[in-house]
């Protein structure tokens, strides 16, 4: 029978806090590909997996979580939404604002979002505001916005989008027919991993710091176990790590440089509960691992995504990922979205030959 997917709401629905008669929002966010990368197992000595989160609607997993916050705002009088970000959560909050018929503003890092985000933000019509200071700043000036005015605050922080990213734990067991041993994600802000620990702590029929208690545990659980969670921070935005907030992050993978994440408890919790640990990596790691999995796996992640994949190999070489265990990374947001980063120290010689056959075959040692 013909089916096309619904979107996270309606394909999860007795697990999200909307009934079947509520309004929603949706641009058919979540069914992501579980892609098995022989590159890694090879690399690794485990089975691993690629959550490629890069082909949701708007190039990132934020849209699990736009789908279910702004549902929820349908459900208010707020003709407008709001939020900080490194870029991802900006581009898919303007998207679904202008699927629900709302006004968006975005509040980001002046001169740190990539440009792709941006385009993003633009062409989805967001009123942008630059705010010279870090993501840390803009959450704090979001946060104290939507106080103040009838204005809905879609950060993560924001209950509703934990409940859609945890979605993306919910497809991982479905496709696997359980829980992996280990997941690895990238951390900025935090809300992913929790919602993550979340989705998998559900689905084994118990809850976390994290959960809605109405819509948690009315079913039977689906996985019989849940995975280890590893996090990796980039290594000059690693409050995780270090144990405090950092005042100045830096990264190259500019969509975690964050430096005081908003689910700081949350994740400690995953971490924790779930006898994982959160690392962090080099911008160098980080870009090396974005090059591996772009030319040895063929799927072109951002930076920010990046540092799992640089995580689990750095795992990999301290020789912590135990022989045959299934492993699945997820990577977070679409290469597209920052190219410059991608090609920056590459040599690049686009000096044109020839109109001819014999000119091009010779260019390529043929
Ligand atoms: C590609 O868009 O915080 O730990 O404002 O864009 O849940 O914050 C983005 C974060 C990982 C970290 N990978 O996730 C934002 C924002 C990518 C990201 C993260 C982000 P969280």
């Amino acid at each position: 029978m013909a089916h096309q997917w619904q979107g996270v709401i309606r394909e999860y629905q007795d697990r999200l806090p909307f009934g079947p008669d509520d309004e929603i929002v949706t641009l058919g966010e979540g069914g992501t590909p579980l892609v098995h990368a022989p590159a890694l197992d090879e690399k690794t000595g485990a089975r691993v997996y690629v959550k490629v989160e890069g082909v949701n609607p708007t190039g990132s997993f934020k849209d699990r979580g736009m789908t279910t916050a702004i549902s929820q705002v349908l459900q208010t009088d707020a003709k407008m939404v709001a939020c900080a970000s490194t870029g991802n959560t900006s581009a898919s909050a303007a998207a679904y604002a202008v699927a629900a018929g709302l006004e968006s503003a975005v509040i980001l890092p002046a001169g740190k979002i990539a440009a792709g985000k941006l385009a993003q933000a633009i062409v989805h019509g967001a009123h942008l505001v630059a705010v010279d200071g870090n993501f840390d700043d803009c959450l704090r000036i979001a946060r104290e916005l939507t106080d103040r005015y009838p204005v809905a605050l879609v950060n993560s922080v924001n209950p509703y989008r934990l409940q859609g990213q945890k979605t993306a734990a919910f497809e991982i067991v479905d496709a696997l027919g359980d829980a992996p041993d280990i997941h690895v994600l990238p951390v900025g802000n935090a809300g992913n991993i929790s919602a993550y620990w979340m989705g998998y702590s559900e689905y084994a029929g118990h809850t976390t710091l994290a959960s809605m208690d109405e819509t948690a545990l009315h079913l039977p659980p689906v996985a019989t176990k849940t995975p280890q969670m590893w996090g990796v921070q980039a290594w000059g935005a690693a409050p995780l790590v270090l144990g405090h907030p950092v005042k100045n992050p830096e990264t190259v993978a500019t969509a975690i440089r964050i430096g005081n994440p908003a689910s700081w408890k949350f994740a400690e919790a995953a971490r924790d509960d779930s006898g994982g640990w959160i690392d962090r990596v080099t911008d160098d790691e980080i870009l090396a691992a974005q090059a591996f999995l772009a030319s040895h796996v063929g799927i072109f992640i951002e930076p920010g995504s990046a540092a799992s994949i640089a995580g689990l190999l750095k795992a990999a070489d301290a020789g912590k990922i135990p022989s045959g265990a299934t492993v699945v990374c997820t990577v977070t947001g679409n290469g597209l979205k920052d190219t410059a980063t991608a090609l920056s120290g590459r040599s690049l010689d686009f000096t044109p030959i020839e109109p001819t056959l014999e000119a091009v075959a010779r260019t390529l040692g043929l």
